[in-house]
C-alpha cells in the first residue's frame, strides 16, 4: 500500500495515519511531525521550518520535499507508506511524483478525510488545551485553513482525475472513521 492522506488541518490526519499504518503494516510519514520533531530538537532544519509552522503557512517547497526524498530512500518504505501532510501543493504533487519514478514504485491511493472548518476550529482549540502546539491558535488555525485551501485543495481534482481519490466523511468517532477509510479504500 502506498498511499497519501490529505485534508484540512484538524480533519484527523494524524490520528487517523497512525491506525492505517498499524492496520496496513506501513510507516506513517507525518511532514508536521518531522518538521515539530526538529524544532524541538534545534536542528538546522527545524530552525529553517519554525517561523513556517508557526505561522501557519506552508514550509519552502526545496526543504520539505529535500525531507520527503531523504525519507522515501530509507529502507522501511520499500513494502509502503502513508504520506500524511504530503503533498500540500501541487509542484508537491509532481515532485513526489517523480519520486516514485525514480524508486519505480507508483502511488495506489490518495485519502481525503474532509470535515467542515468550524468542527475542526474546534477541534485544533480542545487540542491546544492539551498538548499547547504552537500552531493551535484561532488565528494560526485560521491562516491553515485558508493555505489549505488555497494550496492544497486543488489536489483533490488532481488526484481525483487520475482515478485515485477516495473521500471519507471525516466527522464521527475516531474508530468510525478508520473504519470508513478502511472499507472505502479496500472496496476500490
Ligand atoms: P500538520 O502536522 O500536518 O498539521 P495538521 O494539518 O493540523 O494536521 P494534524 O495531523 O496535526 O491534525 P489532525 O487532523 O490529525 O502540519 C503542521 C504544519 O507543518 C503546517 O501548518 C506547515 O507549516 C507544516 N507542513 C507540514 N507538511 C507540510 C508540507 N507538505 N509542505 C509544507 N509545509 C508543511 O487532528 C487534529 C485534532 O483533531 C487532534 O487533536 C485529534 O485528536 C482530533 N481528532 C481527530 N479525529 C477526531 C475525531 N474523529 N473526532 C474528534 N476529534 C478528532
Amino acid at each position: 500500500m502506498r498511499a497519501v492522506l490529505l485534508g484540512p488541518p484538524g480533519a484527523g490526519k494524524g490520528t487517523q495515519a497512525a491506525r492505517l499504518a498499524e492496520q496496513w503494516g506501513i510507516p506513517a510519514i507525518s511532514t508536521g511531525d518531522i518538521f515539530r520533531a526538529n524544532i524541538k530538537g534545534q536542528t538546522e532544519l527545524g530552525r529553517k521550518a519554525q517561523e513556517f509552522t508557526h505561522a501557519g503557512t506552508l514550509v519552502p517547497d526545496e526543504i520539505t520535499n529535500a525531507m520527503v526524498r531523504d525519507r522515501l530512500a530509507q529502507d522501511d518504505v520499500v513494502n509502503g507508506f502513508l504520506l500524511d501532510g504530503y503533498p500540500r501543493n501541487p509542484d508537491q504533487a509532481v515532485e513526489l511524483d517523480s519520486m516514485l519514478v525514480e524508486l519505480d514504485v507508483a502511488l495506489d491511493v490518495a485519502i481525503e478525510i474532509t470535515a467542515d472548518s468550524e468542527l475542526v476550529i474546534e477541534r485544533l482549540l480542545k487540542r491546544a488545551e492539551i498538548e499547547g502546539r504552537a500552531d493551535d491558535t484561532e488565528p494560526v488555525i485560521r491562516k491553515r485553513l485558508e493555505v489549505y485551501a488555497t494550496s492544497t485543495a486543488p489536489l483533490t481534482a488532481f488526484y481525483a482525475g487520475r482515478g485515485l481519490l477516495v473521500q471519507v466523511d471525516g466527522i464521527g468517532q475516531v474508530a468510525e472513521v478508520t473504519d470508513r477509510i478502511v472499507a472505502a479504500v479496500e472496496s476500490r
